[in-house]
């Protein structure tokens, strides 16, 4: 498959009506009857009919009308097959092909496959395709007739059910929608089942289905999704639209779930949970991606992409709901942080490396490679942009007009910005830079005050990325408020709304020169960059009224620490201590305080401000900063230590999960001086799953969590969920230098069962996360990967080309590092049949 261009989209030339699907499920052997209503767009301009579907569709029958065209008009390639316009009619006809397939042998897990012993789909973005001959692009849109035929007892696909009857079962779809939204699932389920009535009074069906046995964890599930409903039809008045809503739990899962139209499909880690086998992050992860796959049957099904550049449009919308559902759950202020973490951790690295590409890419070899935090986290953070420059009544109003007007559509970023412009008479060519540039503006703010005015002035600049080397400016809301120096706020949050590369602002009639609180909330994903000295930003952590902006201040001071050696620390420390007698900040923000920046995120900090960083040299920094802390506040980390215990039995809520994630944040400081003896204590008398894995990670840092491991093991040996987690902390938390040997050690066990991608990605992506251990100067961390993404790859190119990503901040260290970094990826590059998916990567990545 050649490079895609969004400048090259041309509709489909024909209208596909309906689409009636039979299949006889079998491990091998699938039948799979299709029949497509079909008319030519344009009856006088013939075209031939190109159908997607690959050399793995064994093809039986192919009619047209109910009669075989002649072969020679008939063609086939190894993507797809094509019927020469001269064996088409100028009127509607019905193509009918029959073809078998063998889901037994899909270790790609898209399309069809087992996992387990349950047949189930993922379809998006081009997984139809592996099931039948279809033109699976997500413009064309049709009703669904599936009728599935099995002995296993439950049968399910998209829509309202219409019949299910010795072994057969038909679904019916009316509402239109691509191949992508197809699934279907056939299985030996138990269903969790509830009720939902929605605002006009219609009844609900609800079904969150799992293996016999897991109905006790699914319960969460099912609370979360009862309230996604209620919050859509609440926040954005969206309303579900079928009789029934089903939700599937499987093992072997490419993503974290899938939208499907009616029928989710998740992977097992975001729907079981039970206190003993679940962290208080699970819960909240699990409520919010309930949320998200429910969001999208609004911003995503019922509203779609017209093509798969236009990605962000479902995808940015749907987070940025996700987000604001979680904050309207939760705590607003923890959630922003959380986000602007996750941002940075993820996009901002992408951004800074050969992997940048905007939130709408304008090409792609592979669009699986475009599931990414540009297309994701900063498509939400763009429109978050977008609602804090027109103001929250002018959202809704636009959100409502493009209910309103795209409903049933394929539609793109123009018609999304469109119906802004419509709803707000704003005109945002300038603002749509935000979709089409990729790259993080730095954005330096300078102050001035002189006769009670105070001037700042912003300038904006982003480096070059990859085929975009000119970055001209955009447009960038900058929440600022302003402290007096008694710590009282004397100016309310205002936007200002910069447009140029260099813009000045000023705030008259001030009686004393204030402290600036500056990009509050984070309101734009900008790095910003100012002259402040620690005491100022001391004052801040202590003062500023807008949480996110006080927990950054902590964060600049944590950098400044790790940085710049032992004044900065001290003034880091002093800090911390204010913090920690803070009795009425809320728990879970005074863990995120507490919780030094992470190595990577340091990394990335040098890294920006032009040093190479030394992950060695960063792990020992972070390390003496963290027992510094611990021996100045020994007594104050005892005493929460101690008060933060969470009586009673456990419970997800997050209260009680901010308390305990504070006890974790302190667990973690005095590790540093009691040698691990109360994570030894710990572990023993947790019975949740969160205080375990916390105090489990502590005992692997320092190298004594042999009996641990044997005991969770021993325990839940047989439970997948938990034993991914056993997996991964090994390897993320171990010391750096014995990284490598433990994963090559786990790597033999005959559990790591490396085709299932949470196993995988447990083993692989904990030596990714542990950020000295993967790069490890003798290169063994990137052999190793290389290695087994090679392995993958012949097996899932989805999870090797997504695993490659350990690889994208390679250009930022040593030479030396730089050498072997390169020359794994080389090795990678030069094996034959390297699927498009991990060739893609790894070219961007050494080009
Ligand atoms: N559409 C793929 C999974 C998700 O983002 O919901
Ligand atoms: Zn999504």
């Amino acid at each position: 498959q050649p490079v895609q261009h969004l400048a090259d989209y041309r509709p489909w030339p024909f209208l596909l009506s309906e689409t009636r699907l039979d299949l006889t499920l079998a491990a091998r052997g699938t039948i799979v009857r299709a029949a497509l209503d079909l008319a030519p767009r344009d009856p006088d301009a013939p075209s031939d009919l190109v159908l997607d579907g690959g050399a793995g569709l064994q093809l039986r029958a192919l009619t047209i009308d109910g009669q075989a065209p002649d072969p020679a008009h008939v063609t086939r390639d190894d993507e797809r097959l094509t019927i020469a316009a001269a064996a088409l009619p100028r009127a509607p006809f019905t193509l009918e092909t029959e073809v078998a397939i063998d889901p037994e042998d899909n270790t790609a897990f898209e399309g069809l496959y087992l996992s387990g012993g349950i047949f189930c789909t993922q379809c998006e973005a081009e997984g139809f395709r592996h099931i039948t001959f279809y033109p699976d692009r997500p413009d064309v849109m049709t009703v669904f007739r599936v009728t599935l035929r099995s002995d296993l007892p439950v049968l399910l696909s998209n829509g309202n059910p219409v019949s299910d009857a010795g072994g057969v079962a038909e679904w019916h779809d009316h509402w239109p929608k691509p191949s992508y939204l197809f699934a279907l699932v056939a299985g030996d389920l138990v269903a969790v089942s509830d009720r939902f009535t929605t605002r006009s009074g219609r009844e609900i069906a609800l079904n969150v289905w799992v293996r016999p046995g897991d109905q006790d964890r699914a319960g969460f599930a099912m609370e979360s999704l009862i309230k996604s409903m209620r919050w859509d039809e609440d926040v954005y008045g969206r309303e579900y639209d079928l009789d029934v809503f089903n939700i599937v739990a499987v093992d072997d899962f490419n993503m974290g779930a899938m939208e499907n139209k009616g029928l989710n499909i998740f992977n097992s880690k975001l729907v079981l949970a039970s206190p003993d086998t679940a962290t208080d992050t699970d819960y909240e992860r699990i409520e919010a991606v309930i949320a998200h796959e429910y969001f999208h049957n609004w911003t995503g099904n019922r509203i779609t992409c017209r093509d798969w550049f236009q990605l962000c449009l479902k995808e940015g919308l749907t987070v940025f709901r996700d987000q604001q559902f979680t904050s309207d759950l939760r705590s607003a202020a923890v959630k922003r942080i959380e986000d602007v973490q996750t941002l940075r951790a993820l996009q901002f690295r992408e951004d800074q490396g050969p992997l940048a590409h905007p939130p709408r890419p304008d090409r792609y070899e592979e669009i699986n490679n475009f599931y990414t935090a540009t297309v994701y986290e900063k498509g939400a953070e763009v429109i978050g942009m977008l609602k804090r420059l027109v103001g929250d009544a002018a959202y809704a109003r636009a959100l409502d007009l493009y209910f309103a007007r795209h409903d049933g559509d394929a539609a793109t970023i123009e018609d999304w910005l469109k119906v802004f412009e419509d709803a707000t008479g704003r005109d945002l060519t300038h603002f749509k830079r935000w979709y089409t540039d990729a790259g993080t503006p730095v954005l330096e703010m300078a102050e001035d005050w002189q006769d009670g005015i105070l001037t700042l002035t912003f300038a904006q600049s982003t480096k070059p990325t990859p085929g975009q080397p000119d970055k001209p400016a955009r447009v960038i809301p900058i929440a600022v408020g302003l402290i007096g120096p008694d710590g009282d706020e004397v100016a309310p949050t205002r936007v200002l709304e910069m447009t140029e590369a260099r813009q000045t602002f000023t705030f008259e009639a001030l009686g004393a020169r204030p402290v600036v609180s500056a990009l509050r909330g984070f309101s734009a994903p900008v790095m910003l960059t100012r002259q402040l000295d620690d005491a100022t930003r001391a004052f801040l952590l202590a003062h500023d009224t807008d949480p996110f902006a006080r927990w950054e201040a902590g964060r600049e001071l944590a950098l400044s620490a790790l940085t710049r050696g032992d004044e900065a620390a001290q003034a880091y420390i002093d800090a911390i201590g204010a913090l920690l007698g803070d009795e009425a900040a809320d728990p879970a923000f005074r863990a995120l305080c507490l919780t030094l920046p992470g190595e990577e995120e340091i990394a990335t900090r040098l890294a920006a401000q032009g040093s190479t960083p030394d992950p060695d040299a960063i792990h020992a920094a972070r390390g003496d900063l963290a027992r510094r802390i611990a021996l100045a506040h020994q007594d104050l980390l005892t005493g929460l230590y101690d008060a933060m215990t969470v009586p009673g039995a456990y419970s997800p809520d997050a209260a009680s999960a901010a308390r305990r994630s504070l006890r974790i944040a302190v667990l973690g400081l005095l590790a540093r001086i009691d040698g691990g003896e109360r994570a030894q204590i710990l572990f023993g008398v947790a019975s949740n799953m969160t205080e375990r894995m916390a105090a489990l990670a502590v005992l692997v840092r320092l190298g004594r969590a042999g009996p641990a491991l044997k005991v969770l093991e021993a325990e839940f040996g047989d439970n997948r969920l938990v034993m991914d987690k056993w997996f991964a902390v090994q390897v993320m938390a171990a010391p750096p230098g014995r990284a490598v040997a433990v994963a090559r050690d786990l790597a033999t066990r005959r559990d790591f069962d490396w085709k299932n991608p949470n196993r995988f990605r447990a083993l692989l992506g904990g030596l990714a996360g542990n950020h000295a251990g993967f790069h490890a100067a003798d290169g063994a961390g990137y052999d190793f990967t290389a290695d087994w993404l090679i392995r993958m790859d012949a097996a899932n190119p989805q999870i090797a080309a997504r695993m490659s990503t350990a690889f994208e901040t390679w250009p930022r260290y040593n030479p030396d590092r730089r050498a072997r970094a390169r020359a794994a990826l080389e090795r990678i590059a030069a094996l034959e049949g390297l699927s498009r998916n991990t060739r893609e990567m790894v070219s961007r990545m050494i080009a």
